[in-house]
């Protein structure tokens, strides 16, 4: 089916479309265990969404550094997609770390069956780390305020493995259509103000 698909595309246009394809996904390159050896994303211009098909290994962590500004929404999901019922197996957890490496937020099981889902307003303009890690068993929690260093989950302990999805999206605090009708609303005043 790929194949008839591409014959159909000039090369020019297939290399358009591989570089689109290949710019619009979350990538990671192992190993990607700390905040130090995090995969960058590049978010650009809000609002951001993107999302990449990506392995946990047993022990590890995928860590991956995103600059925020103050007020985005940052959403994060991540999936299991090894078994069925989706979002079952990886069990999969999410933590969110600030540029001291300093848990802000952490969820285990918000998402899809096991899976994980973050929703957090950036407090601070600057770097921030958006962690997947899989749920080590001991049923102890990390707490926000612990460093990535010492946050239970994070730890390398766990026994999870497999494909899981994650999707991250970044949207501007106020959502753009309220903040054009703010402006028309106060630039309109002001117009007739003139006149
Ligand atoms: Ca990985
Ligand atoms: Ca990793
Ligand atoms: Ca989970």
């Amino acid at each position: 089916m790929i194949r008839t698909i591409c014959s159909s595309l000039s090369s020019g246009a297939l290399f358009a479309l591989t570089a689109a394809v290949s710019q619009a996904a979350i990538i990671e390159s192992e190993p990607n265990n700390t905040p130090a050896t995090a995969d960058a994303i590049a978010i650009g211009a809000v609002p951001y969404a993107d999302a990449g098909v990506l392995t946990l290994n047993a022990g590890g962590v995928d860590v991956f550094s995103v600059d925020l500004s103050l007020g985005d929404v940052l959403v994060a999901n991540a999936t299991g997609l090894k078994g069925l019922p989706l979002g079952s197996n990886p069990d999969v957890v999410l933590g969110i770390f600030d540029s001291a490496e300093t848990l802000v937020a952490f969820d285990d099981d918000a998402g899809l069956e096991y899976g994980a889902s973050i929703g957090y307003v950036i407090p601070s303009t600057g770097l921030y780390y958006v962690a997947v890690s899989g749920y080590d068993g001991d049923l102890s929690y990390p707490t926000l305020g612990d460093s990535f260093a010492t946050a239970n989950m994070f730890d390398g302990g766990h026994p999870e493995s497999g494909s899981y999805l994650l999707a991250l999206s970044v949207t501007p605090s106020v959502p753009e259509p309220v903040a054009t009708l703010l402006l028309i609303g106060g630039l309109v005043p002001a117009l007739r103000r003139v006149r």
